[in-house]
């Protein structure tokens, strides 16, 4: 199955950047977390917002606080909610991620929202991200991963 074998190949690209990232020795938010199937949804000349998904395990609880990729000014913390029989995006502060529970970022629920994004993002070329992560303790670690974008069917994100 093609996804399998990119899912393992971005697991040992994530366990290569923890072991630099936590090589000072204290136990790092990061550490206790794992990504598994990171992908960004591909736009079209033009669009400066797209989704971006991946599913999250984290060993002890942990808080995302934030996501950065250099190829977007900016990104969001988003969930849908339903209001009125109409689905709309809010911003989240931070996403809880409890602990040995795997939380789907995925269309139609939680995602990271790209926003201000600089160029076309075209299916098959892979996009850094930057997750920042907190311990319940409130220390902050950084983990890095490569997502891969993916030209899905249109109508699972709605525009903002
Ligand atoms: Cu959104």
């Amino acid at each position: 199955m093609q996804t399998s074998k990119h899912i393992c190949r971005t697991r040992a690209v994530v366990a290569a950047l923890i072991s630099i990232i936590s090589s000072g020795g204290a136990a790092l938010a990061a550490d206790a977390v794992s990504v598994s199937n990171p992908w960004v949804r591909a736009t079209v000349p033009g669009q400066s917002v797209a989704g971006a998904y991946m599913d999250i395990t984290a060993k002890a609880r942990t808080a995302l606080v934030a996501v950065e990729s250099p190829v977007a000014g900016n990104a969001e913390l988003h969930t849908m909610t339903m209001d009125g029989g109409v689905m709309k995006m809010r911003p989240l502060e931070k996403l809880e991620l409890p602990a040995n529970k795997t939380v789907n970022l995925k269309p139609g629920g939680y995602h990271v929202m790209l926003i201000d994004i600089k160029r076309e993002l075209k299916a098959g070329e892979r996009v850094p991200l930057t997750l920042t992560l907190q311990d319940q303790k409130g220390g902050k670690s950084t983990l890095q991963l490569d997502a891969e974008v993916r030209a899905a069917a249109a109508g699972g994100h709605m525009q903002h």
